[in-house]
């Protein structure tokens, strides 16, 4: 299993100029270090020989427990709601139901509540599309997509946190269960408060900047923990990152990832760092399989 901080700003996609997205970027460069650290990531993950994708989406709502993709094939038009300037994309995929169903069995057993999604009209999340692209542009690897369910909000972040770890249990259980090589992907900004005004072009690099000084001071306390590997401080830290950063972790996913690679105290490599409309991302990667040879 290999883990990554997969973050999904619709701008990386509208930037990369693929054929399936139909406004085109301006090429006026304003998000080169995420590009970049994507590239990073992609070359690292070239040794990886991956059965499947497994990706957690902050923008796959759902209002009733976490719910995963259950039809072989999708296909159609994502639209992102707030940026349909930047990401109309015709996405076609493939997905592991087996895997999906086996990730749904092991988190009943955990006591989540969990769904299968059966409509083949379904039109997946651009936070899922974005993510899996930017890893993976030819789409050729299968996927999983787990939506965000709503405990954090509902509840609390220490009952949202409580439910991601055992998500993520109940995920590395079903990957060792059906014996799947997973790429497992949080679909995630860090900080994640942004501007409510975009200039003409987007991708104009004079807008491009930190939202705010005390957002960054966050992220970059943030990668210096995954850096050192202290993982579990992350954990710890995670409902007050929340809270003053207005992190989108509030929908699960980097927490769903820690608990599914068991919160190693294993460094991540971090490709990349930057911002898009001011918010903080970061591109990171795990190589737990590469630390399970060396053990
Ligand atoms: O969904 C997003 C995001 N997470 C970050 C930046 C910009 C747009 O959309
Ligand atoms: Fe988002």
């Amino acid at each position: 299993m290999r883990g990554c901080l997969a973050p999904h700003p619709p701008h990386l996609a509208y930037a990369s100029n693929p054929p399936q997205n139909e406004p085109k970027s301006s090429g006026a460069g304003a998000w080169t270090a995420l590009l970049e650290g994507y590239e990073s990531l992609r070359k690292s993950l070239e040794d990886g020989d991956f059965d499947v994708i497994i990706v957690h989406t902050p923008h796959w709502k759902t209002r009733r427990g976490h719910h995963l993709l259950g039809v072989e094939h999708f296909e159609g038009l994502s639209v992102d709601p707030i940026f349909p300037n930047l990401f109309r994309f015709n996405f076609d995929l493939q997905v592991d139901v087996e895997l999906a169903e086996a990730i749904h069995a092991e988190g009943e057993k955990q006591g989540l509540v969990m769904s299968m999604m059966r409509n083949p009209e379904f039109r997946v999340d651009y936070g899922t599309i974005t993510s899996c692209y930017l890893a993976q542009p030819d789409f050729k690897l299968p996927i999983v997509a787990i939506s965000s369910a709503r405990s954090y909000f509902d509840y609390s972040n220490e009952v949202g946190e409580r439910e991601m770890l055992a998500l993520g249990e109940a995920t590395r259980i079903a990957v060792e269960k059906t014996g799947r090589r997973a790429l497992l992907l949080a679909s995630c900004s860090l900080s994640h408060r942004h501007f409510t005004e975009e200039p003409a072009d987007p991708e104009d690099p004079e807008f491009e900047y930190i939202y705010n000084a005390n957002q960054a001071k966050w992220d970059r306390h943030i990668l210096d923990l995954i850096e050192s590997g202290r993982n579990r401080q992350i954990l710890d830290e995670m409902p007050d990152f929340i809270e003053q950063s207005v992190s989108e972790c509030k929908d699960g996913s980097f927490t769903w990832l820690l608990g599914a690679m068991e919160v190693p105290e294993l460094p991540g490599k971090v490709h990349g760092y930057g911002t898009v409309i001011g918010t903080g991302n970061a591109v990171v990667e795990w190589r737990l399989d590469e630390q399970a040879v060396q053990a």
